[in-house]
């Protein structure tokens, strides 16, 4: 674990470096789930593939760019899960955004994680770690991610980030979000899950939603390297999640790499608001 979290260290510092200078113009190529690629997407990609590559525990990895798994060593351990660069689309307008990686142990299955990192690459540096705890690094002048703080949610929080296409929201799920609303909750989204969720974790709770809807019947977020790894760190931090059906995001199944759900994250008031209606 110690070596992975070494790793991804050295590739936030890379990635924040080619959102600093690189080009950000557009690829010809799309991904699994049909999205048109930046170049950028394409490089943190490569970036994270090399550094993961040199590492004698990683048995495969799956990312959201690639079609399917790449098997590393077939005697290791560790299954890596990663988004490279969530919420790419909002690059042009110098919106902070991120990387996710969900580490599995053995097996490519929710709960087999043992551990779930992010970076997000805004004004400055920052890294989520969450095995046991879900702790805050930063960077500093000398280029090294000092420990900021432990990180835990409260009971109830005061934020709602409400995502998906607003006029396939059901009725419940409209009227669920109003009465937030009607409760003086604060709307907050920028359309980057990474800096979104991380919002709602540091200021302590409120809800980050993503229904199913007509255009996205299966929501749009990614099971594998989006949605597990954010629901062990959110249940890790004391927070709740739900797919609006399972009580908690991670009892679901793995049948697909690209398989995508719809979800729900947040301090325990506001995901029982979600189950109880
Ligand atoms: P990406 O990984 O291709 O950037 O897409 C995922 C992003 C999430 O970061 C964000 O929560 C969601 O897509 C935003 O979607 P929408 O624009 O429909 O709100
Ligand atoms: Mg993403």
């Amino acid at each position: 674990m110690k070596e992975i979290i070494k790793a991804v260290e050295k590739i936030a510092i890379e990635i924040s470096e080619l959102l600093k200078y690189g080009d950000f113009s557009y690829a010809k190529s799309s991904n699994s789930t049909g999205d048109t690629q930046l170049k950028l997407d394409i490089l943190s990609d490569e970036i994270i593939e090399n550094r993961l590559k040199k590492l004698s525990n990683i048995k495969a990895i799956i990312s959201e760019e690639k079609e399917s798994i790449l098997e590393i060593n077939s005697n290791a351990d560790y299954i890596i899960a990663y988004d490279p660069l969530d919420g790419s689309s909002l690059v042009d307008v110098n919106f902070a955004v991120g990387s996710i990686f969900g580490i599995y142990k053995g097996s490519l299955d929710a709960r087999s994680l043992v551990g779930a990192i992010y970076v997000v690459y805004g004004p400055r540096l920052e890294m989520v770690v969450c095995d046991d705890s879900v702790r805050l690094f930063r960077l500093n002048r000398d280029n090294e991610f000092k420990f900021i703080k432990n990180l835990e949610l409260k009971d109830r929080g005061k934020i709602n980030a409400t995502g998906g296409t607003q006029k396939g929201w059901s009725d419940s799920h409209r009227a669920m979000i109003k009465s937030l609303f009607d409760d003086g909750y604060r709307l907050r989204y920028s359309g980057a899950m990474v800096s979104d969720l991380h919002q709602v974790l540091l200021k302590g709770g409120g809800l980050f939603s993503y229904p199913a809807t007509p255009d996205a019947p299966n929501g749009k977020l990614r099971v594998a390297f989006e949605v597990l790894p954010f629901a062990y760190i959110y249940e890790k931090a004391g927070g709740a999640t739900t797919d609006g059906v399972n009580d908690s995001l991670l009892d679901i199944k793995i049948e697909k790499t690209h398989q995508t759900t719809p979800c729900y994250f947040g301090s325990k008031f506001e995901i029982d608001r979600v189950k109880n209606g």
